[in-house]
């Protein structure tokens, strides 16, 4: 197959394959997306496009990545289309996506994306630069003020490298233009994002440009968002069987479950794309959606990927498969289910999520779920235990859940094959030796890693003993048979 994939290409894919129904010569910039991973083009890159479907040719994205390359390079000698597959047990769904106009790696060329944030065209930002982007300490909420690129940001403003450098710099670009203020909005798995967002910009700008932290404190709208939708990497067979569908070869196609949901917070003084018009929910608070979800799936999804990683089980459906797993998950759901507002259905959801968790054609593994746990953990799990604990709540399956991921932190699975999982921020840290140390030696250690554990949660008594008798069944028994005699006690 010597076709790439473009707009040369397009006319001659199967008539199967949805495309693009809009001149895309026409289609202008109005958002700029950072951090263009698999996440966003399954996501909001797909609803815009509908958007660009129906005419509303000002909304077309200018995508950055961060840090990498890898998918500017996969997807501009493709014109910047990508294939969509949606997948669902055996039926597939394909459709050509056409609604990122540019792709820029900001680390190459930082000038370029300030001046496309600063295009009085653009009026929204979208962010999905996931958990370690917000350069944040997630136990207290402060931005890292020792991190390498808040010192480089401040040091050099013109060429900034973190999400709050380019923001400021577009920001007082814009203003000295007369152009309209961005509207900022956090798509990431975080509490209040879009608060989130704010506090630290706004720490940033305290130390960067007071009288700019002003202007944004007062003109910068932070529309909070809950986006769901689980998007498993790409792997190289999906690359070959989107291409064999398409007759065209497609370098970095994204695969999705058909089910999402989209909740934001309707905040957006200088316009928006008119989104519910493809299912997204505009909303005047977010927090018992995003509550839910990050709290049920993404609590649930990071303590199977602990279980994965710990009995050797590659992806969720595997793990599901498993009795165990599935009885323990429903503990947890009953634990968290407290922590969550009335006006939100939690039992509807997990109906949902035992489907998309049993969904095999996804091939969602565990490794990737487990990555950055540390700055996962304290979101998705720490946060409504710490409520459970205040109302001295049941909430042993939630520690629990804890102690699987200290366990998945180790070197080698049960099978005595070595875990291999990406946590820049743990690894920073001096972990202990999980399989030498005593376990209570190992569980006080994990406790004075503040960074996931804040300062209070080691000086809860329930919690310490609950988590170190988890941990030493755990430790003895292996992470199923430690379910079966926890689920039995
Ligand atoms: C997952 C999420 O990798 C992870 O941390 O929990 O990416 C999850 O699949 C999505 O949030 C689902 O909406």
């Amino acid at each position: 197959m010597t076709d790439r994939l473009s707009a040369a290409t397009l006319p001659r894919l199967p008539q199967s394959v949805a495309t693009p129904a809009y001149d895309r010569q026409k289609v202008t910039p109005g958002i700029v997306h950072l951090g263009v991973g698999a996440f966003h083009r399954a996501h909001q890159a797909v609803f815009i496009d509908d958007c660009l479907n129906r005419g509303e040719t000002q909304w077309g994205i200018v995508a950055a990545s961060l840090r990498s390359p890898d998918t500017r390079d996969a997807i501009e000698p493709q014109d910047n289309l990508y294939t969509f597959c949606l997948r669902d047990g055996e039926s597939e769904r394909l459709r050509v996506i056409g609604s990122i106009l540019e792709t820029i790696v900001a680390p190459e060329d930082p000038e370029r994306l300030v001046e496309r944030l600063s295009d009085p065209r653009v009026l929204i930002v979208t962010l999905t630069v996931t958990e370690k982007g917000y350069l944040t300490n997630l136990a207290s909420r402060s931005l890292l003020r020792d991190h390498p690129d808040i010192l480089h940001d401040l040091e050099h403003p013109d060429r900034p490298r973190s999400i709050f450098g380019f923001i400021l710099a577009a920001t007082r670009r814009r203003r000295a233009e007369g152009s309209l203020p961005l509207t900022l909005l956090s798509c990431d798995n975080l509490p209040a994002n879009g608060h989130v967002l704010r506090k630290l910009l706004l720490e940033f700008a305290s130390l960067a440009d007071k009288e700019l932290g002003t202007f944004i404190e007062t003109n910068i709208a932070f529309p909070c968002s809950m986006v769901d939708r689980i998007v498993p990497a790409t792997t190289d067979k999906d690359r070959d069987a989107v291409s064999a569908a398409l007759g065209a070869r497609d370098a970095w196609p994204v695969v999705a479950e058909p089910y999402f949901r989209f909740v934001i917070e309707d905040n957006f003084p200088h316009g928006r794309p008119a989104l519910e018009k493809s299912g997204v929910e505009f909303v005047g608070n977010v927090e018992p959606y995003e509550h839910m979800k990050l709290r049920m799936l993404n609590g649930s999804h990071s303590a199977i990927a602990a279980i994965g990683q710990i009995a050797g089980l590659p992806t969720v459906a595997d793990a599901w498969a498993e009795t165990p797993v599935r009885d323990f998950i429903d503990a947890y759901w009953r634990e968290i289910d407290r922590t969550l507002d009335p006006a939100v259905d939690g039992a509807e959801f997990v109906a949902g999520l035992r489907e998309r968790f049993a969904n095999p054609s996804l091939q969602h593994k565990t490794m990737q779920i487990a990555s950055d746990a540390s700055q996962k953990v304290p979101l998705r799990i720490l946060a409504p235990l710490r409520e459970l604990l205040e109302e001295k709540a049941e909430s042993r399956a939630v520690i629990f859940a804890v102690a699987l991921w200290i366990r998945s932190c180790a070197d080698m699975d049960e099978k005595g094959q070595p875990i291999t999982i990406l946590d820049p921020a743990f690894k920073e840290w001096d972990a202990p030796d999980q399989l030498t140390m005593s376990p209570d030696a190992v569980v006080d250690r994990f406790l004075t890693f503040g960074r996931t554990f804040g300062e209070d949660l080691p000086e809860n008594e329930t919690f310490v003993s609950t988590l170190k008798a988890a941990y030493r069944n755990i430790r003895e028994n292996g992470a199923l048979g430690a379910i079966g005699k926890f689920l039995k006690s």
